[in-house]
């Protein structure tokens, strides 16, 4: 048998960037993200005898994943299984549209390999199992609106992703304006180290962010998109302080994504509910109020060095599609 199941990316609000421990993959802070429609990792699940080697494929090529091959074993373990694994994903979006695959590629790992093997986990117990893979992940299985906890204990258990808001609730629109189609070279976990072992302003960057969380929280429940955009632009902004403030410094920005950052901050002055906000690499997110995304869109894609632009919503958490 076969089982399939489907996840999306997710945009953080909040920002994740650093880490209190590497091998459990625990945040130094929590985080908070919207969950994306339309772009989607598929990951088809299907058990073979026991013993026999794991295999991992990704958008048709074989791929040795530490990090999947991992996930497998957990699962194997936690369900007291042993059959092999063999695991077939699929993105209907490029890398290098700066969405991170890792977070809609291991929401549909967990959550394929749960239906496989085991049907009891609750959706915190995926969410921890998600964010072992990648951190960001934790928060694709949920939709709409989730909040990463930091969490308190040393084993992690309580370092998972909740829903705050479904996507319906409040139907944010998104515009990814591309300004590089280059695959980015540094991954971001070294770079999440570096920053905490290098960059001076790692402490008031963890700092903030927990402070940040709860008004972030409390703007999204009132739907309040001034409050949450001013929140979301400064937790973007300081994070990149201090990635560029880190040790071999870390700089994303191209000149083009400063100017995709002057056309959003023109277009808040001309009145249109729009916010920016950027991840690991140049491309910019433009979160828009409901109905914004068509006029936000045209006004960016417009901008000189805007590869292209992308517009979606807001999607559901990961699930089992087939059977
Ligand atoms: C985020 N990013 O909150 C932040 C903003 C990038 C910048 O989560 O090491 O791939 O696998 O836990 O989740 C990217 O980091 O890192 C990320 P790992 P992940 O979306």
């Amino acid at each position: 048998m076969i089982i399939e199941a489907v996840a999306h990316p997710n945009i953080a609000l909040v920002k994740y960037w650093g880490k209190r421990d590497t091998a459990l993959n625990l945040p130094a802070a929590g985080s908070l993200s919207i969950t994306l429609d339309k772009l989607r990792t598929r990951t088809l699940i299907e058990l073979g005898p026991a013993g026999a080697a794991d295999v991992f494929s990704l958008d048709g090529v074989p791929v040795e994943d530490r990090r999947v091959l991992a996930t497998v074993d957990r699962f194997r373990a936690l369900s007291g299984r042993s059959e092999s694994v063999r695991v077939t994903s699929d993105n209907n979006f490029p890398t290098a549209a700066g969405l991170a695959s890792s977070a809609s590629g291991f929401a549909a790992l967990v959550t394929a390999l749960a239906a496989a093997l085991a049907p009891e986990l609750t959706l915190a117990e995926r969410s921890v199992l998600a964010r072992l893979g990648s951190g960001s992940a934790a928060r694709s299985v949920h939709g709409g609106f989730a909040e990463m906890a930091e969490g308190e204990r040393d084993d992690g258990s309580d370092a998972f992703a909740s829903p705050v808001l479904p996507p319906d609730a409040w139907p944010l629109e998104v515009v990814v304006a591309v300004t590089s189609e280059a695959r980015k070279k540094a991954g971001s976990t070294r770079g999440m180290e570096d920053s905490r072992l290098t960059s001076p302003f790692y402490g008031a960057w963890v700092e903030s962010t927990r402070a940040d969380l709860a008004p972030a929280r409390e703007a999204v429940r009132a739907r309040d998109f001034d409050r949450l955009a001013a929140i979301a632009e400064h937790s973007a902004l300081k994070m990149h302080a201090t990635m560029m403030a880190t040790r071999p410094a870390l700089i994303y920005w191209k000149p083009a994504t400063l100017a995709v950052m002057a056309a959003v901050r023109d277009l808040q002055e001309g009145g249109v509910p729009v916010f920016y906000t950027m991840d690991a690499g140049p491309q910019v997110k433009a979160v828009c109020a409901p109905g914004k995304g068509e006029q936000v869109e045209a006004a960016l894609r417009a901008v000189p060095g805007v590869v292209r632009t992308l517009r979606v919503g807001l999607g559901p958490g990961a699930r089992v599609v087939s059977p």
